[in-house]
Parts: structure tokens; C-alpha cells; sequence
């Protein structure tokens, strides 16, 4: 008695990667519903060796279905995951809809698991440059409380979907070209470009939506308002990897063989830090693979109090950014077993 899965934006970058994920993980699921919007219904997709209807999403969809995960957007997920609940499912939501709701628990497994028990329904996937960040952050602050953090990330096109993936080709050729480009999906021309890629920016702060997230769910996660973050998010011509530079501040002095030697045993996390050879995480490795890589871990020489490290990182957006991150929670519901 499997549970039976129901897939919300599966025709979605992050849906095909919720499909790939659960196949690649083996997850039980005695039938899986693929749900998308009325353009895609009708279409299949491949699962298991089988061709699955998409079927268009309504309020009726959700009969049956024991765990929902949703990659659709805050709309589809603020209306939808309510009704999904309420027909007895367990909603894993990969929007920032609820992420914030004090009712719904913002998880990575490696983090707070246990977390998952408060569930009333929803659990929410964090954002993935907090994700990204937060994963070989987490074990360096439970062994010396991390009190600030600064980071700047290099998202990728992924972040923003298919559309914004392919318009980073497109972009690209027409570049080449020398031909003229009008950006559709993204806020600014994305070949050889690097911008503030979300368009929300506080007028008071200057901070943009994403950072304010990457805050927001830091200390959510952390279960510790007091960390100061520091943030910046821009958007660069990468595919589906994004990195981050992070200089943190403990409580303590650290060393940064201390650092690696945490970090060599921290879950989701690979070192990859090869000075002699100049050999650190780049997105051409971090695509495609469930960790998140770190590297270029040093002593922050901004700070001769020894109490702060730099290091730079590299993930799968769409893996552990995304779907990994939210099939790794849904394996750990009692729905996957009890179903
Ligand atoms: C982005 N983190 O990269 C946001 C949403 N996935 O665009």
C-alpha cells in the first residue's frame, strides 16, 4: 500500500526533476497523478516505464492522493495546497507561500527533520540560495554558533524556470549573432550579464524579495533570530547551478582545518578544495549531483580575531535546491509508510 503521489507544475523544470528524483530514489508510489494547468492536459509524461496523463489541476485533484508536492508558484500553492489538505493529503510545497507561516514547518532534512512532526498539513521547501547556503552552514554553527554571516550569490537560470533557462540560450545566440534580443521571462538582457534578477525591492532596504528570504528563512531554519546576514542575490548566465560566497563570523575562533574537518563529515556536503591545482566548486560539477560542493575554505584575513571563515559553494538548483530537498522530506512522512 504505497501512497499515491500527486505532482502539481509537473511539466515544470522542478516537476521533471520531482519525477527524475523519486524515480532515481526508487519512492514507493502505488499511482502517481500529474497535474499541471489546461495547456499541458492531455499530454503524458514518462514514470517508471509508463505513460502518465497529465490530468488539468481543479479542486477535485486531490481525491485520494496521500503526499502533493507542489513546484507551481505561490498562486497555484495558496490555493490549492489548502484543498489538497483537506482531502487528507500531505502537502510538500516548493513555493514561498507558506514558507513564513508559523503552522508550517521550512525544511532541510540534514537540518531539522524533526521538524516535519509539527506539520499541519504543509511542509514548506525552503528557497534554494538558503538551501544552498544553509546545508554546510548548519553543522559549522551547532559546533560554534555562526553570529553573522555574509553572502553573495551567482544564481542560475534555473531558479527562474524552464522559460528563463532557455531564454539564457537564446539570449546567448542572438548575442552571438549580433542580432538584437528583447528579454521575455527575466528583468534585463541575461547574455553576458549579471543583475538583480528579482524584481521585488524593498524602497527602504534596497534589499530585493530573494534576500530578504535568504534572511527570513536563515533564521526560520536555524531557529535563531539573532544570526545578522548580510546578502546579496544577483542572477548569472549559468544553467542550473547556483554559487555562493560566504564569509562567516563564530562565536568562537575557528580554525579552517577545524572548518574542513566539520564539513568532511557534515550529510549533502562535498569538499572540493584543491589549492595546488586551482580546483574549487564550479557549476559544470554541482549540476546534475545531489550535494552541495564547497570550497576555498580560508581564514577571513578581514578579520584577524580568527574568528571568521570564508568559503565558496556550488549546488543543483533544481536538485537539492528544489526537488531533492523535497523528496528527501516526503520519504520522511509517515504517509510514505502507513499509505
Ligand atoms: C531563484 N531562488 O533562483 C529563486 C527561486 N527559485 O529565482
Amino acid at each position: 500500500n504505497d501512497p499515491v503521489v500527486a505532482i502539481v507544475g509537473v511539466t515544470g523544470a522542478v516537476g521533471a526533476e520531482f519525477i527524475a528524483t523519486m524515480d532515481k530514489r526508487a519512492f514507493p508510489v502505488r499511482r502517481l497523478k500529474a497535474l499541471a494547468s489546461a495547456r499541458s492536459a492531455g499530454k503524458t509524461v514518462d514514470f517508471r516505464g509508463q505513460k502518465i496523463l497529465i490530468e488539468e489541476l481543479n479542486e477535485r485533484s486531490f481525491d485520494g492522493v496521500d503526499i502533493a508536492l507542489f513546484s507551481a508558484g505561490g498562486g497555484i500553492s495558496r490555493k490549492f495546497a489548502p484543498i489538497a489538505v483537506k482531502a487528507g493529503a500531505v502537502v510538500v510545497d516548493n513555493s514561498s507561500a507558506f514558507r513564513m507561516d508559523p503552522d508550517v514547518p521550512l525544511v532541510i532534512p540534514e537540518i531539522n527533520a524533526i521538524r516535519i512532526r509539527d506539520h499541519k498539513g504543509i511542509i514548506a521547501n525552503p528557497n534554494c540560495s538558503a538551501i544552498t547556503a544553509l546545508v554546510p552552514l548548519w553543522p559549522i554553527h551547532k559546533a560554534n554558533r555562526i553570529r553573522r554571516v555574509i553572502l553573495s550569490t551567482y544564481q542560475a537560470a534555473s531558479g527562474a524556470g524552464a522559460a528563463a533557462m532557455e531564454e539564457l540560450l537564446e539570449s546567448t545566440r542572438a548575442s552571438l549573432d549580433g542580432r538584437p534580443f528583447t528579454p521575455k521571462v527575466i528583468p534585463h538582457p541575461y547574455a553576458f550579464n549579471v543583475f538583480s534578477h528579482n524584481t521585488a525591492v524593498d524602497p527602504e532596504t534596497g534589499y530585493n524579495d530573494e534576500e530578504t528570504k535568504v534572511i527570513k528563512e536563515t533564521r526560520k531554519i536555524f531557529e535563531d533570530d539573532r544570526i545578522a546576514i548580510g546578502v546579496t542575490c544577483v542572477r548569472v548566465p549559468v544553467l542550473r547551478a547556483h554559487c555562493e560566497a560566504i564569509t562567516f563570523e563564530c562565536e568562537r575562533p575557528i580554525s579552517e582545518d577545524e572548518v574542513r574537518a566539520i564539513l568532511a563529515k557534515a550529510p549533502g556536503v562535498r569538499i572540493v578544495d584543491d589549492r595546488q591545482k586551482n580546483y574549487f566548486p564550479m557549476p559544470i560539477d554541482a549540476s546534475g549531483q545531489d550535494d552541495v560542493l564547497v570550497g576555498r575554505i580560508r581564514k577571513d584575513l578581514s578579520d584577524p580575531s580568527g574568528h571568521s571563515i570564508s568559503m565558496f559553494v556550488s549546488a543543483d538548483q533544481l536538485l537539492k535546491g528544489a526537488a531533492l530537498n523535497a523528496v528527501q522530506i516526503a520519504e520522511l512522512l509517515p504517509q510514505r509508510v502507513m499509505a
